[in-house]
C-alpha cells in the first residue's frame, strides 16, 4: 500500500480546507448560534456508547469525555476532507473546469451538512429542530461549504497550473501561500485558542490555592467552578429572552426577564457540587443565590393533576428534571444573581435552577422553558447513564495542608477544609493524624444555611519527624457517617475518604539569619 497521496496537492488542500471549515463553523456557532456539527455529534456519541465502556475507557467521565470525542470527530472530519480534496484533484486533472467543480463541491458539502450531518447530530434536516432553526443553519452551512470549496479548488487549481502553465515561480509560491497559507494560519490560531478554551470549559474552583488557611466560606465569583457540556456556551440577550411555562399546566405562560425581576425574590446560600467530582476534587463551590421560588412560577401556570416531574429546558438544548414534590419546596429557586452580582454567563445567565440536596447536574443553566410532565423525564446526563435522583453523597475535603507538603515539628499546623451533605447538615467532622488508626474531633463552623457546606479545622502539633496520611470523615446532621467505601463517580457520585500525605520535619527558626544574609549581599 502506498501513501504517496499524502504528498498530492489535492490531499493537503483538503486537509487545510477541513481545518479552515471547522474554524469557520465554530466561529459561526459563536456568532450566529449556528449548529457546530462536531459538537452535535459528540453529544450524540457520548449518549450512544454504553456507559460501562465509556466509564472504563475514559475513567474521568463527564468533564473529559466530551472534549476527547469532539477532538476525535474534528480529526476525522479533517482527514475525510483530505480525501475529498484528492477526489477533486482527480476530477480536475481530467480537464473539468474549476468553475464547474466549485459549485458542485459547494452544493455537495452543503447538502451533506444539512441532510446527513445535522440529522445525525439529532437536530433534524438542516437543524430545523434546533433552537436557532433551519434558515440559520442553511446560511451557515452555505458559508462553511463555500470556504471549504474555495480552499480546495484554489489549492488544486494552482497546483495544476504549476504543472501545465508557465508562471514565475516566486509569484506562484506567493499565490499559493496567500490563498491557502494565510487563512490556514489564521484558522489554526483560532482553533488553538478554541481548544485551549475547551480544556478549561470545565473549570475547577480556586479552592486549593489556600494553603495554611481555610478557603472563603462563600466562593468568590472568579473561583467558582464551572462545568458545561458545550463547546460554545450560550450567550443570552435578556431583552429577547422569554421563559416559557407549558406542558401539563392549566395555562401556558411566558415571563420576560423584567417579569422575573419584579417578582418577590429570595436569597439563599447553597453549595454546588458536580456529580463527577472525585474524592477531594475541585468541582465544588459555595454561592449566595438570589432569585424567585420555582413554586411561584409553577403556581401562576397551575400544575395539572398527575404531574410527576418538572423538566427544565435550556438554551443549549440541555435539559434535566426534578420531581414535582422537590419543585414545590421553598428552597428550590430560579436564580438570576450569584453573590449579589448579575448571574455570570458561564453560570447560566439569565436564569438557572438552584436545587438544594441534589448534584450540580440538575442545576440547569440558561433555562428557557419549564415543562411539568406526567411521566419520569430523562435528562441529558441520564441518557448518558448518570443518576436521575442524584442526591448529594456526604463528603469532606482536606484543603490544607497540601498533598506531600512538609510541616514543622513542635509547631501548630492548621488542618482544615470543607464538609458537605447536600441538605442533610453536618454534625461532626473527624480527623485522623495517624493514617486512620485514631480519630480526633475537628472544630466545625456554623453552616450559613441548610444547604451550605461547612468549614472545619484542627490545629495539629506533630511531636516527632515522620510521614503520615491525614484523613477526614464527616457525619450528617442525624449522625450518619459519610460512606468510606471507595466508589467512582459514575453513576451516583463518588464516595470514600479524602486523604493527604504530609511529612513532619524539624524546621530551623533561621528567618533572622536569612534577612542578615540578604542585607549583606545587597
Ligand atoms: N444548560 C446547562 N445547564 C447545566 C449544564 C450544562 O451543560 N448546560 N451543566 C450542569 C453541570 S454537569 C453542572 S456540575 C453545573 C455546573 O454549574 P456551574 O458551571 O455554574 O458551576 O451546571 C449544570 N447545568
Ligand atoms: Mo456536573
Amino acid at each position: 500500500m502506498s501513501f504517496d497521496f499524502i504528498r498530492r496537492p489535492g490531499f493537503y488542500s483538503g486537509l487545510i480546507a477541513g481545518v479552515l471549515a471547522t474554524a469557520v463553523m465554530i466561529a459561526l456557532g459563536d456568532l450566529w448560534r449556528a449548529p457546530v456539527v462536531p459538537q452535535m455529534l459528540s453529544d450524540r456519541m457520548t449518549a450512544i456508547i454504553p456507559v460501562e465502556t465509556f466509564g472504563q475507557i475514559l475513567g474521568f467521565l463527564e468533564s473529559w469525555a466530551k472534549p476527547l470525542a469532539f477532538a476525535g470527530i474534528v480529526l476525522g472530519q479533517v482527514i475525510v476532507s483530505g480525501f475529498i480534496g484528492l477526489a477533486t484533484e482527480n476530477i480536475m486533472r481530467r480537464g473539468t473546469s474549476p468553475w464547474l467543480v466549485l459549485p458542485g463541491l459547494i452544493g455537495a458539502v452543503w447538502l451533506m451538512l444539512g441532510l446527513v450531518m445535522a440529522p445525525l447530530g439529532g437536530l433534524g434536516i438542516f437543524a430545523m429542530d434546533s433552537t436557532a432553526g433551519a434558515s440559520n443553519a442553511m446560511l451557515a452551512f452555505f458559508v462553511i461549504a463555500g470556504v471549504f470549496g474555495v480552499a480546495i479548488v484554489t489549492g488544486v487549481f494552482s497546483a495544476l497550473e504549476r504543472d501545465g502553465v508557465e508562471i514565475d515561480p516566486g509569484r506562484r509560491r506567493f499565490m499559493r501561500w496567500a490563498t491557502l497559507g494565510v487563512p490556514a494560519v489564521i484558522s489554526v490560531a483560532y482553533l488553538g485558542r478554541f481548544m485551549d478554551g475547551l480544556a478549561t470549559r470545565s473549570q475547577p474552583t480556586g479552592l486549593t490555592d489556600t494553603e495554611g488557611e481555610l478557603p472563603p466560606a462563600i466562593t468568590p465569583l472568579g473561583d467558582f467552578y464551572t462545568v458545561s457540556k458545550n463547546v460554545v456556551d450560550p450567550t443570552v440577550n435578556a431583552d429577547n429572552w422569554i421563559l416559557v411555562v407549558d406542558g401539563e399546566v392549566e395555562t401556558d405562560i411566558g415571563f420576560t426577564y423584567d417579569d422575573i425581576l419584579e417578582m418577590e425574590s429570595v436569597t439563599q446560600v447553597t453549595t454546588l457540587e458536580c456529580i463527577s467530582n472525585t474524592v477531594g476534587g475541585e468541582y465544588i463551590s459555595n454561592g449566595e443565590w438570589t432569585g424567585v421560588p420555582l413554586r411561584a412560577i409553577l403556581e401562576r401556570a397551575g400544575v395539572r393533576d398527575g404531574v410527576v416531574d418538572v423538566a427544565l429546558h435550556a438554551e443549549d438544548d440541555y435539559s434535566d428534571s426534578i420531581t414535582l414534590e422537590k419543585a414545590m419546596s421553598d428552597d428550590v429557586i430560579l436564580a438570576y444573581q450569584l453573590n449579589g452580582q448579575q448571574l455570570p454567563d458561564q453560570h447560566g445567565f439569565p436564569l438557572r435552577l438552584v436545587v438544594p440536596g441534589i448534584y450540580g447536574m440538575k442545576h440547569v443553566k440558561w433555562i428557557n422553558r419549564i415543562e411539568p410532565v406526567g411521566e419520569v423525564y430523562t435528562g441529558y446526563w441520564q441518557e448518558r447513564g448518570w443518576s436521575d435522583e442524584a442526591p448529594v453523597l456526604t463528603m469532606s475535603k482536606i484543603v490544607t495542608p497540601f498533598y506531600q507538603s512538609n510541616v514543622p515539628v513542635g509547631e501548630p499546623t492548621l488542618i482544615g477544609g470543607v464538609a458537605y451533605s447536600g441538605d442533610r447538615g453536618i454534625s461532626q467532622v473527624e480527623v485522623s493524624l495517624d493514617s486512620g488508626q485514631t480519630w480526633v474531633d475537628a472544630e466545625v463552623e456554623d453552616a450559613l444555611s441548610d444547604s451550605s457546606w461547612v468549614r472545619w479545622s484542627y490545629d495539629w502539633v506533630p511531636e516527632e519527624e515522620h510521614s503520615t496520611w491525614i484523613y477526614a470523615r464527616a457525619y450528617e446532621g442525624d449522625g450518619t457517617p459519610q460512606i468510606e467505601e471507595e466508589q467512582s463517580a459514575l453513576p451516583d457520585g463518588s464516595t470514600g475518604l479524602h486523604d493527604v500525605v504530609v511529612t513532619a520535619v524539624y524546621m530551623e527558626e533561621d528567618d533572622d539569619d536569612l534577612e542578615d544574609d540578604d542585607a549583606g549581599s545587597a
